[in-house]
């Protein structure tokens, strides 16, 4: 009894580690375009086939500051394309209800900078909550707000989350351009890239599992470790053996 003990113990503790160590993370990468009427912006499909929380970093503007006259201003190629681009992203949660387009009627939430345009909601439906800066640096982010970072949590179901620039109203995600918009580059800044700017979403949990295939992302449950059904036989084994003795008894 003394082994089953020891071995369900170091099952446990196999467990523990192999637990801390399942966070999944996805990153998806994306390009925002400047045309005639303004910007154009990008519709993930997410598909949660369960409930579940998990969270939002988003990478984009690549520079320190919006002004190059700001003390400490510096840029970087964050996405090391060799270029500056300076999307500033402004993202919106709407449910996929299957209708076409975006409608307002299907908005759900917007956040976009860190605690800036990102108001905390919580329905039976989603509930989502800003990041510190902190947190949304753990990407590369830069900027001290500009690009969003969040926690979110979704009831199972179809959603679609929209990337833009600054900023996107219901109109125009139901339109489907960004009027008027362009990027938007620190003042001062010579020769900026205006025609196009680039992003990366990474999506991060340690209870999901994110799998992309075009511009939709499914959300599921991560299935159960190996050490889980380790831990459980031996446990059952346990209760065998004490059964046994009981009976012996
Ligand atoms: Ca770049
Ligand atoms: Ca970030
Ligand atoms: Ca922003």
């Amino acid at each position: 009894m003394k082994h089953v003990l020891r071995t369900a113990i170091a099952a446990g503790l196999a467990l523990t580690a192999i637990g801390s160590a399942q966070a999944n993370t996805l990153s998806v990468d994306g390009t925002l375009f400047l045309q005639a009427g303004g910007t154009t912006f990008d519709t993930w499909k997410v598909a949660m086939t369960t409930a579940g929380s998990f969270s939002v970093d988003v990478l984009a503007y690549e520079a320190s500051q919006s002004n190059v006259a700001t003390a400490g201003y510096f840029a970087a190629d964050l996405n090391g394309d060799g270029e500056l681009t300076w999307l500033d992203p402004d993202t919106h949660w709407y449910l996929d209800d299957g209708s076409a387009g975006l409608t307002a009627a299907n908005h759900l939430a917007r956040c976009d900078d860190i605690a800036n345009n990102c108001a905390t909601v919580n329905t039976p439906t989603i509930s989502l909550v800003s990041r510190t800066q902190v947190q949304g640096a753990a990407d590369g982010s830069i900027h001290f707000r500009r690009d969003p970072a969040f926690d979110i949590t979704l009831a199972a179901g179809n959603y679609q989350y929209v990337m833009s620039d600054y900023r996107l109203t219901d109109a125009e995600a139901a339109a489907g351009i960004n009027s008027g918009d362009s990027f938007s580059a620190p003042t001062g800044f010579v020769n900026p890239i205006l025609d196009h700017g680039d992003y990366r979403i990474t999506f991060s949990s340690d209870t999901l599992h994110f799998a992309v295939s075009g511009n939709t992302i499914t959300v599921s449950q991560v299935p159960l470790p190996g050490a889980v059904w380790l831990f459980g036989s031996v446990l059952a084994g346990f209760g065998v053996t004490v059964r046994r003795k009981a009976r012996v008894a």
